[in-house]
């Protein structure tokens, strides 16, 4: 008899129950786990399908667990790619991201993804969006929000600002012009005012992996060292340096671009005006800058150093970062490589001024610590000492001092952008920046408008514009920047958690939900997207809106899924989608195989052959379950105690996350079950079931509804039988001389001294023994007499 294996008749008619579970209210066991909410691009990949399926096979084996799990789901909506497209396809944004979201979800749905969307959410949504405007005010109320000059990229061409993503080498994507930086006023955030409360959260954090902790630490980047105010006839220059033992070594000052000591010179020196604004074209990224060849220009001024006299030249230098420390350095070619370089290329003196056997300083910096050398009264000190010694000089003498500093900035959440959550602030003539009153919130984003590349739209759109002052009516702007996305992004998990309440941010008796007990995302969020994240929930926690200050317990960072070792994706041409695999095998095959070939954290290499054995082995368990079984009345304690050890392996491997292990235990359950038939062979079949039914749900749900007449979203994951392994017998050999001479069975129970006395009766054994000298015993499997 041949039985039919139909993943997607099995899938359809089970989908409905699986969808529709509510868990029963559990209150003090929840978990909440959460799959970072994708950008709704129309396009399901396996990296989704790999997400959440992670997400859904974790919250499936708390759930049999008796945990009341929430797994909301929503849509990060907001963004360029949906501008870009509106541009290329003539389609609204609003209209593309509706269209993708819809489709997205069918993905979700066939891929046999289950989220509890009761709660879902969509960032451009004025429903979601008015409480995001409403904590932006608080922030600013707070004095965490603030405007400022800052550098954007300016495609002189277009004449529109450009995202990062939008310079590619240095010019503007559509008009391939060269791309300028310009100074134009935009919103930022205090987070620099939580970075110790960020760097001391790390410590805490002790369920994510290691390396994003440091990752998150770096960026916050705490060093410790010294302002220094070098005089000039201007105002004080002052620099940032971790090196200030190295002072005597300064053999210029450098300065970014921007910093206004250029001003000053441009004025004594008009003929500067091209070599300067020469500097000043390339990208703004620190990334960008790193890459570029540094340039320098000597500005014709000076400054005296405070502790040593010398008197310095001043360069300004494409790659000192204005927004960094005073946007000025002290150069000291002797110990820093990069100043070095700069020497070399322009012919600076190089001053070793720190102890070294044999270094060649033609060659390269010197850029250990030691002992300082030709420095005056500090000679001598080590260099730990000669800092600290100096910051208290400096101090005394008001011209700097020891000084902690971040390399976290101010974080910049403005865009000129129209599909963005538009900032609630008005520009009054009258009473200046006036946040937009409650009453008027949500500020909503104007869906009536058209698309001019080149055209700032809400700028051009008058009646989203024109608005009349919250204090004192009289005419007024709205601002026209809109929210960077990551704003968006820094709170959704908390908003789930108020059930879409359109009174308040958060219900207080919601907040038993937060925080996030396991969080699952890609690597490429292991900086900005949590960073943000932890700062707007500290923030939260501190106007009392949450009680916890992280936001996310557990962090599970899953990797790539490569094709012949290279990231999957459309350009490369390598893509394999989730549809075209569900045609052929059904969403169990697909997520077992996800699943099984690698630890979520590892990169999964997609496999032909490894997808055809996961479908094989559905097929065994659909046949297994599909006919008449084998019965048997007989016990055998063996094979109940190796599914014992397989089951509490399995349970392990959950709590470790090893899911790929999960599915092998899963396999070897079912391995016994087809080789064995024994009184228990009920009990296996349900711990059979249950095990699997985390990782391929549907044909786990199938067979345990027609096999037992009960439901699987009933059962309970299965206690361990911790009895079972030791009450079964287990075979030890036994060797004479290290010759094998017998097998004999004994109980796990047993002590050495009863299990060597079984095996010197064994007739075999007996036979070889003379007198015994000595017994070495492996526990559980051997027993060698030495004996003459
Ligand atoms: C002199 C010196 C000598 C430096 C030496 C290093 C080695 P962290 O640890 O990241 O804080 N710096 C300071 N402000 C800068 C800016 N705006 N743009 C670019 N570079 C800047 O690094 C601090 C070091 O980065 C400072 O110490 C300064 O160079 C540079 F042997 O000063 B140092
Ligand atoms: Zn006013």
């Amino acid at each position: 008899m041949t039985i039919n294996y139909d993943p997607h008749l099995i899938q359809s008619s089970t989908k409905d129950q699986l969808a529709n579970h509510q868990p029963a209210d559990c209150s003090n066991k929840k978990k909440y786990i959460l799959a970072m909410f994708p950008y709704p691009s129309g396009q399901f990949h396996m990296g989704h399908a790999r997400n959440y399926t992670i997400a859904n096979t974790l919250s499936d084996y708390y759930r049999l667990n008796g945990f009341k799990c929430y797994m909301p789901m929503g849509w990060d909506a907001f963004g360029l790619p949906a501008e870009n497209a509106a541009i290329k396809h003539k389609k609204h944004p609003k209209d593309w991201t509706q269209g993708n979201i819809q489709q997205m979800k069918g993905s979700f749905d066939q891929m046999g993804l289950y989220f509890n969307w009761g709660y879902e959410l969509t960032t451009c949504d004025p429903e979601y969006y008015k409480w995001q405007q409403w904590l932006f005010i608080q922030m600013y109320q707070n004095n965490l929000a603030y405007q400022k000059q800052a550098t954007v990229n300016w495609d002189p061409v277009d004449q529109t600002v450009l995202a990062n993503e939008q310079v590619i080498d240095g010019r503007g994507w559509r008009s391939g012009a060269l791309v300028e930086r310009k100074e134009i006023k935009q919103w930022f955030l205090k987070i620099t005012q939580y970075a110790d409360k960020l760097l001391d959260g790390c410590k805490t954090l002790d369920k994510w992996p290691e390396q994003v902790r440091q990752m998150q630490e770096n960026w916050i980047g705490r060093s410790e060292g010294l302002d220094i105010h070098f005089s000039s006839d201007q105002e004080d220059i002052k620099v940032y340096t971790t090196r200030g033992d190295t002072l005597f070594g300064a053999t210029a000052i450098m300065v970014a671009p921007t910093h206004p000591i250029c001003k000053e010179a441009l004025k004594r020196d008009p003929k500067l005006a091209d070599p300067l604004s020469e500097l000043m074209t390339s990208g703004v990224s620190e990334a960008e800058i790193e890459k570029q060849e540094k340039k320098g220009l000597p500005l014709g001024l000076y400054a005296t150093c405070p502790i040593s006299n010398n008197k310095l030249p001043i360069w300004a230098a494409n790659y000192v970062l204005m927004d960094y420390g005073h946007g000025a350095v002290m150069c000291v070619p002797a110990h820093c490589e990069r100043d070095h370089a700069f020497a070399k290329k322009y012919d600076l003196s190089i001053q070793p001024v720190i102890t070294s056997e044999q270094h060649d300083y033609e060659q390269g910096a010197m850029s250990e610590m030691g002992q300082l050398i030709h420095s005056n009264e500090y000679t001598g000190l080590e260099s730990k000492d000669a800092i600290i010694q100096l910051g208290k000089v400096l101090q005394k003498i008001n011209k700097g001092q020891l000084k902690t500093q971040y390399r976290l900035r101010d974080w910049g959440i403005s865009r000129q952008r129209y599909w963005g959550c538009p900032i609630p602030i008005i520009h009054c003539d009258h009473c200046g920046i006036i946040p937009e009153s409650f009453e008027n919130l949500p500020v909503m984003l104007p869906t009536d408008i058209e698309f001019e590349p080149g055209k700032n739209i809400l700028q051009a759109h008058k009646s989203f514009i024109n608005t009349t002052c919250p204090t004192c009516g009289k005419a007024a702007k709205r601002e026209t920047d809109t929210f960077d996305t990551f704003f968006d992004s820094s709170w959704y998990y908390n908003r789930f958690a108020s059930g879409g309440d359109p009174s308040q941010l958060l219900d207080s008796s919601m907040k038993p939900a937060l925080p996030v007990d396991l969080y699952i995302g890609g690597i490429e969020h292991a900086i900005l997207h949590l960073l943000y994240a932890r700062f707007v929930n500290h923030f939260m926690h501190d106007i009392g809106l949450v009680d916890n200050t992280e936001p996310f317990t557990e962090l599970l960072t899953q990797g790539m899924v490569l094709k012949d070792g290279t990231k999957m994706s459309k350009s490369k041409g390598n893509l394999v989608t989730p549809s075209e695999l569900h045609q052929q095998y059904g969403s169990d095959a697909i997520r077992l195989f996800m699943l099984f070939a690698a630890p979520p954290q590892q990169s999964l290499e997609w496999s032909n052959s490894g997808i055809e054995g996961m479908h094989r082995f559905l097929k065994r368990v659909h046949h297994y379950f599909e006919t008449p079984r084998k019965t048997s009345n007989q016990e055998d304690k063996t094979v109940w105690a190796n599914v014992q050890k397989i089951l509490q392996q399995i349970s392990q491997d959950y709590e470790k996350r090893q899911l790929n292990t999960t599915v092998a235990g899963a396999m070897k359950i079912f391995n016994i079950l087809s080789e064995h038939h024994t009184a228990k062979q009920e009990e296996i079949e349900r711990i059979f079931l249950i095990t699997l039914f985390p990782l391929a749900p549907h044909i786990s749900m199938y067979c345990y509804q027609k096999h037992f007449n009960q439901s699987i979203l009933d059962a309970q994951w299965p206690e361990v039988d911790t009895q079972a392994q030791a009450s079964a017998p287990i075979m030890i050999a036994v060797q004479v001389n290290g010759k094998k001479r017998g097998l004999i069975t004994v109980n796990a129970s047993n002590t050495k001294e009863e299990i060597v006395a079984i095996a010197t009766e064994e007739p075999n054994v007996k036979k070889h023994i003379n007198a015994i000298r000595k017994v070495i015993y492996v526990p559980n499997r051997l027993v060698n007499i030495i004996a003459s």
